[in-house]
C-alpha cells in the first residue's frame, strides 16, 4: 500500500500544469498517475482546486549566524517553521569559516548546527583565504556533497583577496565546483562611507547612496573578468541593480558560464523604505535601489538572465539592529546608517511575494515561480531531480496551494515572532495550505507538525 495519495489536484512544475494523481512510498514519489486512477494508501489528501508545487528551495539564507556582533533571531528548528509555512522544504546555509580554519571542518561543524533542522539542508563552503592547506580541500567539499562555495568581495575580515579568488576559482573549476560571490566593491563602500560620515550624511536614507549601483557593478565586472579569463563558472547571490543585469547578459551572450539570482525585497521593495524612522528595518547588503533597477530585474527573470530568486534571509529584531547606535546626552540613539547589522528576513515571505508582485500582477506565470523558487535552485545547487521537481523517483516534498487563499504579509500571519513585518502592505492571492517533506506533513490546517532533527543533509554534486 502507498504511504500517501495526493489525488484531484493541478501539478504545477517548472514547465507543465496539468490534472494528476501523486503516489508516495518510502519517501518519494513513486507514481504520477490520471486523476481518480490512485485508490489506497494509509492518508489521502484530496487537492481538488489546489496547485500541487514541488517544495521550495532556499538556497540563500543565514540562520543562527553571528554576523557584525551579534547573532540573528532564529536557529534552524524555528527557522525550519518559517520555511515550511511559506512552502519551503529544502535549505541551505554557509559555513562560518574563519582564517586560519579548515574549510571542510567549518561545514561539518555547520552540517552539525543544522542537524536541528526539520528540512533537508544543504551547506556552502564559505572561502576567506586560499593557500596551499585550504586549495587542497576543494576536492574534499566536492566529494563530501558541497560543490558550491561562497566568496565575498567586501567585509573585512570574510573577505578574500582578488588574488585567492583566482585560485579558489581555477581548483574549484577543475573539479566540478561552482564560486558563488557576494559582489560588493570593499573600496567604493569604505570611501563613500568615511566621506559620508565627515560630511554628516549618516541617516538611514544615504545607506543606499554610500553603496551605489556602481559598487555592485564594479565587483560584477571583476568577478566576470575572472571568470572569463579562467572559463571558470560563477554564480552571483543578491543582484541587485540594472547594471548588474547588463554585465551578466552581456557576458552570457560571450559565452561565460555565469548563472545569478536576485531576491525578494530588491523585486518588491524601493529604497524609499530607508527614508524615516523605520528606515533602519530595511538595511541589508547590497541596498534597496530604485523602482527602475526593480523593473531590470523583473525583465531578467522573464528573458532567463537571473536563474532563481532567494531570500537573503537574516532576521534581527529592531532592538538588535539598533542596539549599535551611540546615544546623546538625552540618551537618545544617534542615527548612523554605518552601525547596524545588515539584514531582513524573508524565509517565509518568498512565496507570497511572488505571488503578490510576480503571479497576480501578471509578471511572471505559476510555472516560472516553481521554475525561479524551486527547479533552478536544485539544478544550480546540485540536488535536481532528488529536489525540484514532481518526478517518478524524486523526494516528495510537495506543497498545496490555495489559488483563493488571500493572506496579508503581516507580522502576525509570519512565524518568526518579530515585533515588525517589513511586508505590511502586501496581500498574496495564492497562499501554501499543506507542507510535505519527503512524504511526511509539515504544515497543515495552519499548524506546523514539524519534528526537530528530521531534516537530511544533502550530499550534492553539481552537473555539467
Ligand atoms: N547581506 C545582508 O544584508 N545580510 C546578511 C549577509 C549579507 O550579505
Ligand atoms: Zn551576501
Ligand atoms: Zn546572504
Amino acid at each position: 500500500m502507498l504511504d500517501l495519495i495526493v489525488k484531484n489536484g493541478t501539478l504545477v512544475t517548472a514547465d507543465a500544469t496539468f490534472q494528476a494523481d501523486i503516489g508516495v512510498q518510502d519517501e518519494k514519489i513513486s507514481v504520477v498517475a490520471a486523476p481518480g486512477t490512485l485508490k489506497e494508501a494509509k492518508r489521502v489528501v484530496d487537492a481538488k482546486g489546489k496547485y500541487v508545487m514541488p517544495g521550495m528551495i532556499e538556497p540563500h539564507m543565514h540562520v543562527a549566524a553571528p554576523f557584525g556582533g551579534t547573532i540573528d533571531v532564529l536557529d534552524f528548528y524555528s527557522a525550519s517553521k518559517c520555511a515550511a509555512f511559506g512552502g519551503v522544504t529544502s535549505f541551505m546555509d554557509f559555513s562560518s569559516t574563519v582564517k586560519g580554519m579548515s574549510v571542510l571542518q567549518a561545514v561539518k561543524d555547520r552540517r552539525e548546527e543544522m542537524s536541528h533542522a526539520a528540512l533537508d539542508y544543504g551547506v556552502h563552503a564559505k572561502f576567506v583565504e586560499a593557500n596551499e592547506r585550504v586549495i587542497g580541500e576543494v576536492k574534499q567539499l566536492i566529494d563530501y556533497g558541497v560543490p558550491t562555495f561562497k566568496m565575498f568581495t567586501t567585509y573585512p575580515g570574510v573577505m578574500i583577496e582578488d588574488r585567492d579568488i583566482l585560485e579558489v576559482l581555477k581548483e574549484a573549476a577543475a573539479n566540478g565546483g561552482l564560486c558563488g560571490f557576494h559582489a560588493e566593491s570593499n573600496p567604493i563602500a569604505e570611501f563613500n562611507r568615511d566621506n559620508f560620515a565627515r560630511e554628516g550624511k549618516l541617516d538611514w536614507k544615504y545607506f543606499p547612496e554610500a553603496k551605489p549601483n556602481a559598487c555592485e557593478a564594479e565587483a560584477v565586472q571583476r568577478i566576470l573578468t575572472f571568470a572569463e579569463y579562467l572559463d571558470a563558472p560563477v554564480y552571483f547571490f543578491h543582484l541587485s541593480t540594472k547594471e548588474s543585469m547588463k554585465l551578466v547578459r552581456e557576458a552570457k551572450a560571450r559565452g561565460v558560464k555565469v548563472l545569478a539570482e536576485t531576491c525578494t525585497h530588491y523585486l518588491t521593495l524601493t529604497k524609499a523604505k530607508n527614508d524615516g524612522p523605520d528606515g533602519v528595518l530595511y538595511l541589508m547588503s547590497p541596498p534597496l535601489r530604485t523602482k527602475e533597477d526593480q523593473a531590470a530585474l523583473w525583465g531578467a527573470l522573464q528573458d532567463g538572465t537571473l536563474s532563481l530568486v532567494t531570500s537573503d534571509n537574516e532576521a534581527f529584531t529592531r532592538e538588535q539592529k539598533e542596539s549599535f547606535l551611540d546615544k546623546d546626552a538625552n540618551g537618545k540613539p544617534i542615527i548612523d546608517f554605518r552601525k547596524p547589522v545588515n539584514g531582513t528576513p524573508g524565509l517565509e515571505e518568498r512565496f507570497g511575494l511572488m505571488m503578490a508582485e510576480g503571479v497576480n500582477r501578471g509578471r511572471i506565470g505559476l510555472n516560472k515561480l516553481v521554475e525561479l523558487c524551486s527547479t533552478n535552485p536544485a539544478k544550480v545547487f546540485g540536488c535536481y531531480p532528488q529536489k525540484g521537481c514532481l518526478d517518478v523517483g524524486s523526494d516528495a516534498d510537495i506543497i498545496l496551494v490555495d489559488p483563493d487563499k488571500a493572506v496579508k504579509l503581516t507580522k502576525e500571519n509570519l512565524h518568526y515572532g518579530l515585533q515588525y513585518s517589513l511586508y505590511e502592505d502586501f496581500e498574496a492571492k495564492g497562499w501554501p495550505v499543506m507542507t510535505i517533506r519527503r512524504g511526511e506533513v509539515l504544515v497543515e490546517d495552519g499548524k506546523f507538525l514539524g519534528k526537530e532533527g528530521t531534516g537530511r543533509f544533502l550530499k550534492r554534486a553539481i552537473s555539467r
